[in-house]
């Protein structure tokens, strides 16, 4: 009986005081892990985001091995494990992202997915780098309520709000696509920016009322393709524990939703960012970011 057999996984009993998944040992065969990345110093409002990852271990563990509505078994099928937390420097940016980037190439050179949870959202862009060294330009799907190309914060090149726009000027990116906009923004300059930059920009209205317009701009991707969630692209109402919420957002429903409808040519990474769980209720925005990383996990499962 599946049910028997479900629970005789090794990702389902073993018992463990982290998260859902066990921790990697050497010699396993995996394609993908989950990996930590617990720095929070690129912020520019609420910290807490380098408890993230702690915080979607923590929300992971009540994830079973069967998702019904996609017929696979994610961790299963992947051999998926926890991978750990990245060894990051407190305080000083760049030397973090050196950490990042070489941290990540040392995953995806052996040819494994990582599925990472952070973190602020400038973590994205070493991450982009270690995509880089193994794949050349890589398309970006971004989910967020900001468009996070901005140029400087308080006249500094790496924050959580211009990673994306450093990740296009050094080259990293084929496509970009992102979604779910609906933040205010500095001035209406912004919005020539995104032309300039090349960005495909979808707002929340997009999402919410042209979803297939969207879907099918990103399954119609080719070659390696990265996905980075910020969390705040759901309402606060589903996701209160993050760094910068904005209002009138997806809700948790619909982000699962649209990471199930999501088809890949080659899905190279995958990271949900500024899950903050000092500010988080009853563990809600935890537990929605572990769904999530699992529903990604399962899209990639039906690829393989
Ligand atoms: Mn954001």
């Amino acid at each position: 009986m599946r049910q028997i057999d479900a629970l005789k996984s090794p990702r389902f009993t073993q018992v463990s005081t982290y998260g859902r998944l066990p921790l990697c040992s050497q010699g396993e065969e995996v394609k993908a892990v989950f990996l930590g990345i617990p720095f929070d110093d690129a912020t520019t409002y609420r910290p807490g985001a380098r408890f993230g990852p702690m915080g979607i271990r923590q929300g992971s563990r009540l994830l079973r091995p069967y998702n019904q509505f996609l017929d696979v078994y994610p961790f299963d099928m992947l051999n998926a494990c926890d991978a750990g937390d990245v060894n990051v420097v407190p305080g000083y940016i760049e030397d973090t992202m050196k950490v990042i980037e070489d941290s990540v190439y040392s995953v995806i050179s052996k040819g494994i997915v990582p599925f990472i949870g952070g973190g602020d959202h400038s973590i994205t862009l070493p991450i982009l780098r270690a995509m880089y060294r193994k794949y050349g330009k890589v398309n970006i799907v971004h989910f967020d309520s900001h468009y996070d190309f901005w140029n400087l914060y308080w006249g500094k090149k790496y924050t959580h709000g211009t990673w994306l726009r450093r990740a296009i000027e050094e080259g990293l990116i084929n496509v970009p696509i992102q979604a779910g906009i609906r933040a205010s923004t500095f001035s209406k300059d912004d919005l020539e920016d995104k032309k300039k930059l090349g960005v495909k920009s979808f707002t929340i209205r997009d999402l919410k009322y042209n979803l297939n317009t969207v879907i099918n701009e990103i399954n119609s991707l080719k070659g390696p393709t990265y996905v980075s969630i910020d969390i705040d692209v759901v309402d606060p109402a589903f996701a209160p524990g993050t760094g910068t919420p904005e209002v009138g957002g997806l809700t948790s429903f619909e982000i699962i939703e649209i990471i199930r409808k999501l088809k890949f040519d080659k899905l190279i990474g995958f990271d949900v960012v500024e899950v903050s769980p000092p500010y988080d209720v009853s563990e809600i925005t935890s537990m929605l970011a572990a769904n999530i990383i699992y529903e990604g996990m399962s899209v990639l499962s039906l690829a393989i």
